[in-house]
């Protein structure tokens, strides 16, 4: 990385010395493999796939043969990596490096933060006393290298699969995983209390926070910096500046510029290295002869304004953590030598340690793409090329952006709003055509939803586009600045129902009860893509309240798209009949109306059933009189959500209980998610576990009628 000379290097004055650390963790004496020399007659042998060159670096072999791995075969947990040299972790983590894109290669998973972390991972387990001392990673992405080295290896081939190891730290998978994450920038709250709670039962551990720069830029990381400088408790902050806020890290247009005024405040700390030397220097000399260096320091502090305040100490420094950096975050050497000194001090407060890293570093494919191969499907080591299976249609996600688009484009008013997920929610379309009128706030959810009704208040149109599970962070300004207030933003939840691969962290199952719980608010849920696009019509025309609408991962089903892709406005609070019949009758609400007309299909071909398929398309406004019609002409109704309780079929039996409608010989049942966490695993599984497949709905009509054969057949099927 053309920037190290602007790195702290350890061998300057730039912090107090402490005695090195004892190391006694009572490991068997290991097995320690020499790292490779520059030309070792093994590498010329051409045996060794990992081997550093003449110039310091390592050079990877990334084929998609298993690597040669001598070292990282010795250490199956941090204990058997106490002894190691600094050479040898250095070659520990060239071998972790090839490691990590051998099994991702295989099977898919997040790439690029776990490979720019990789040396950090490797001096926090040979410093640290996992699981003794708490390593927490914010947001979990980056911690595939964590989980090799703490006891996982043989596992990792099924990471991200039904059963298999979870892709983010889990409390339930390992005692190394000190938190459980998924959702960003909790890292450091989570590490506050660990740290308090260490102190009042009288432990003596250490807790680490890791957390990157766009973990760092969500307001509970300064809320937790603010109480940490006030608590004083001994809390060690390793801030991960890679640049890179929000995803993927590139635009269409190609590589972004990380939101926010934080990150260029950090990139002013790195681009002065004059500065930083000689305040670290003034900062150590302060702790030996006193405040007078103060001075000294405060002068150099002019140097980088953005991120200093009138008194001239950086923002971290001002919210009471003692700062660090920044540091170069690929250097093993400079990583373990402060850390240790760090562990060693014995009451240094909150620290934040500043190291730069490079996201996807030492892999070039990754290095060398927009994305930096953020998240990938299986790919090939040699060129990175992605195995992207081909559909016949788009996501949902790209049906969502083309349909704002082609509603931006009739209406000046309407503006976009996203939370650093600009690829996520297709934001990046809308922001390539309309550059002025789409924000990228960083990962900040509650400020995303308050900015949006800061819009509507003055007249504009925002559509703020937030995944179902990370807008629950938003969830007071939804209720306060918006539904309150009745200012219309309309609110597009992405990733509603269950996720696939990234399970439970990120599974969209409350949105619908936590929305129509709210009196202002107009709840909707497309069936299909063309009426998303329908729904993207109807929430622009909704101008005196707010609205919502909830689409799930995946690609659409292939439904006939309005013309130009533009859709019409519905009627509030309407529902339709996809298909009539008399006895029985499928409710369904959202993208699972899909599978109710499988179980349709199937209940009438075998059974001879006749059903009748409702689309429910609102759940609130409630479409009442298709419900009390539903209700009445059949004597079974069935109400079918991927959702948690409390949602659409919740509305659905308290509006027929009210009027009556349960009084009668109608059998009424709500199939929603199970009243469990799912994890993470194939989709088809997920669905299966969550019993709201079409076979599932088959099994609950024919339990109905009591046919018990019906059910057993259908359990077959
Ligand atoms: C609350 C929340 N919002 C959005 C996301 C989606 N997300 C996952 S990683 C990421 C970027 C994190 O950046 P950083 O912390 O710097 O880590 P890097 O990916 O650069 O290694 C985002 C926006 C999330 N996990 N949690």
């Amino acid at each position: 990385m053309a920037v190290s000379g602007v790195f702290i290097r350890v061998n300057q004055p730039t912090l107090p010395s402490f005695p090195a650390p004892k190391f006694n963790y009572g490991a068997k004496k290991q097995f320690c493999v020499k790292a490779s020399g520059d030309s070792s007659s093994e590498a010329e042998e051409g045996k060794l796939t990992i081997r550093r060159e003449k110039d310091g670096n390592w050079k990877i072999d990334f084929s998609g043969v298993k690597p040669e791995t001598p070292l990282l075969d010795t250490v199956n947990y941090p204990a058997h990596m106490k002894n190691l040299s600094k050479k040898d972790l250095e070659q520990l983590a060239a071998e972790l490096r090839a490691e990590i894109v051998h099994t991702v290669a295989k099977t898919g998973g997040h790439l690029s933060s776990s490979l720019g972390v990789v040396e950090l991972t490797v001096a926090l387990h040979h410093v640290f006393n996992a699981p003794d001392d708490k390593i927490i990673w914010d947001v979990g992405h980056q911690a595939y290298g964590h989980k090799i080295l703490t006891g996982r290896r043989s596992k990792m081939h099924t990471i991200r699969k039904t059963s298999g190891l979870a892709g983010f730290p889990k409390r339930d998978e390992s005692v190394y995983d000190a938190f459980g994450a998924g959702h960003s920038s909790t890292s450091i709250s989570a590490g506050l209390g660990m740290a308090v709670a260490r102190d009042l039962l009288g432990n003596k551990n250490n807790v680490v926070s890791v957390i990157g720069d766009g973990a760092m830029t969500a307001g509970q990381a300064y809320e937790a910096m603010n109480n940490a400088g006030f608590l004083d408790s001994n809390l060690i902050v390793v801030l991960n500046d890679n640049k890179q806020v929000s995803l993927p890290t590139a635009t269409l247009d190609g590589p972004a510029t990380p939101v926010g005024a934080l990150s260029s405040a950090l990139s002013k700390l790195q681009a002065s290295p004059k500065f930083r030397q000689l305040r670290e220097a003034a900062k150590s000399i302060t702790k030996q002869i006193g405040p007078q260096a103060h001075e000294v320091a405060a002068k150099v502090d002019e140097y980088a304004r953005g991120m200093l305040s009138a008194s001239g100490s950086t923002l971290f420094e001002e919210l009471g953590l003692y700062y660090i950096g920044p540091v170069d975050g690929h250097n093993i050497n400079d990583l373990v030598t402060i850390f240790e000194k760090v562990k060693t001090m014995p009451a240094p407060g909150p620290v934040l340690i500043h190291i730069v890293t490079e996201k996807g570093k030492g892999y070039p494919p990754a290095e060398a793409a927009a994305d930096r191969m953020h998240g990938v499907v299986k790919f090939d080591p040699t060129t990175g090329k992605q195995m992207k299976a081909k559909s016949p249609t788009l996501s949902y996600t790209q049906y969502f952006a083309e349909s704002l688009i082609k509603e931006a484009e009739e209406d000046s008013k309407i503006v976009a709003i996203h939370a650093a997920m600009g690829g996520g929610t297709g934001l990046n379309y809308f922001q390539k055509q309309f550059p002025e009128r789409c924000f990228d706030v960083g990962i900040a959810e509650q400020h995303a939803v308050t900015f949006a009704a800061g819009l509507a208040s003055e007249g504009l149109r925002p559509f703020c586009a937030i995944y179902s599970s990370f807008l629950q962070r938003g969830y007071d300004q939804v209720v306060h600045d918006v539904d309150l207030q009745k200012l219309p933003v309309r609110f597009a939840m992405d990733r509603a129902g269950l996720v696939g691969a990234d399970g439970p962290t990120h599974c969209g199952a409350f949105d619908v009860a936590y929305m129509a719980c709210l009196p202002n608010m107009v709840v909707m849920a497309p069936s299909d893509e063309a009426e998303l696009m329908h729904m993207v019509a109807t929430a622009a025309v909704i101008d005196d309240r707010p609205s919502c609408f909830r689409f799930p991962r995946g690609n659409g089903i292939g439904a006939v798209l309005p013309p130009n892709n533009k859709g019409t406005p519905l009627e509030i609070g309407k529902g339709r009949i996809l298909m009539e019949g008399s006895k029985v009758a499928i409710l369904g609400y959202g993208a699972i109306v899909q599978q109710c007309l499988g179980a349709a299909d199937m209940l009438k071909s075998s059974h001879n059933i006749s059903i009748t398929v409702a689309d429910a398309r609102f759940c609130k406004p409630l479409d009442t009189e298709l419900i009390r019609r539903l209700a009445k002409e059949h004597e079974i109704l069935i109400t079918v959500e991927e959702g948690s309780i409390g949602g659409f079929g919740s509305h659905v039996s308290h509006f027929l209980s009210l009027n009556g409608l349960l009084d009668g010989p109608l059998k009424l049942r709500s199939m929603v998610l199970p009243d469990r966490y799912i994890d993470h695993g194939a989709p088809q599984d997920q669905i299966e576990e969550a019993g709201l497949s079409s076979r599932h709905i088959c099994g609950t009509v024919l339990s109905l009628e009591k046919t018990k054969d019906g059910v057993k057949q259908v359990l077959k099927m």
